[in-house]
């Protein structure tokens, strides 16, 4: 089967890659409804921008900004809230979200009560100082245990659909990254399903622009190719689902990975 592909949807004013597009209800909803038409399997339903340097989004805030979208997008498909406060998890869930995508790998608790599905993801400290100082000894094996260790706490806690996610950009250099990526297999080989997000992410801008010879980042709309070329990578390592902005050449690469 080829692997699941999570379009994003960030109904935020500063999100590093679409802030300020989706803000109004309604262009969000018709976001999503372009994402779905594009093949997404599921729409990531976020407002909390997690970039570099972003200041934390007062609950209500976030409430106001994702309950009405997740209402109309779950009567159409799987909707995943991506969240990091509990309440904003449990309305969304009320809403009809089945997924909570939980960059801060803190709610197992609320995907155990209410029956959902959760993702796990690393994060090395929180977004708004995350990329002063990242530091591992072993990236991969940190990461690693980090997120089977959750994921088993998820498991006895009761819940029944559980994500590994390697947080690409949380806490992490772009070294980090590509090493994260070249190891996959590690997290593959833990048996728990695998979720990466490369999508439009820095250190692409940065691989991009070097390799045309330029010191500027290529910006953020530009990074097509490498966003699919590492959403393939790692869907040819053995992850079960990928985040991205960019549906339709990310679904027809899914789809050439599984033939
Ligand atoms: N990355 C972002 C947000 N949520 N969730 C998972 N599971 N994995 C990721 O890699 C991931 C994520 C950051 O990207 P984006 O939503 O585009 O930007 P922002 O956080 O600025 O809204």
């Amino acid at each position: 089967m080829p692997a699941l592909v999570m379009g994003v949807l960030n109904v935020t004013p500063d999100s590093f890659s679409d802030g300020g597009r989706h803000l109004d209800h309604v262009a969000a909803v018709a976001h999503g409804r372009r994402l779905l038409a594009e093949g997404a399997d599921l729409i990531d339903v976020g407002g909390e921008s997690t970039r570099p340097g972003a200041e934390p989004v007062p609950e209500a805030e976030e409430l106001r900004r994702v309950v009405p979208v997740i209402e109309a997008l779950a009567a159409e498909t799987r909707v995943s809230v991506d969240t990091r406060k509990a309440a904003v998890a449990h309305a969304a869930i009320d809403a009809g979200a089945t997924l909570v995508n939980d960059v801060s790998a803190s709610l197992h608790e609320v995907a155990a009560e209410r029956g959902v599905g959760w993702v796990a993801m690393h994060m090395q400290g929180e977004p708004r100082t995350m990329q002063l100082a990242p530091g591992y000894d072993d990236v991969v094996a940190e990461v690693r245990d980090a997120l089977v260790a959750a994921a088993q706490r998820a498991r006895d806690a009761g819940v029944t659909e559980i994500w590994i996610d390697p947080g690409i950009g949380f806490g992490k250099t772009a070294e980090h990254n590509w090493t994260l990526l070249a190891h996959l297999d590690a997290l593959v080989a833990t048996g728990w399903p695998v979720v990466v997000g490369t999508s439009r992410k820095g250190f692409l801008g940065a691989a991009l622009a070097a390799a045309d010879g330029v010191d500027e980042p290529v910006p953020t709309d530009d990074r097509l190719a490498g966003s699919v070329a590492t959403a393939t990578w790692a869907i040819a390592a053995g992850a079960g689902m990928v985040r991205v902005h960019d549906v339709t050449a990310t679904v027809l690469a899914s789809r050439l990975v599984a033939a």
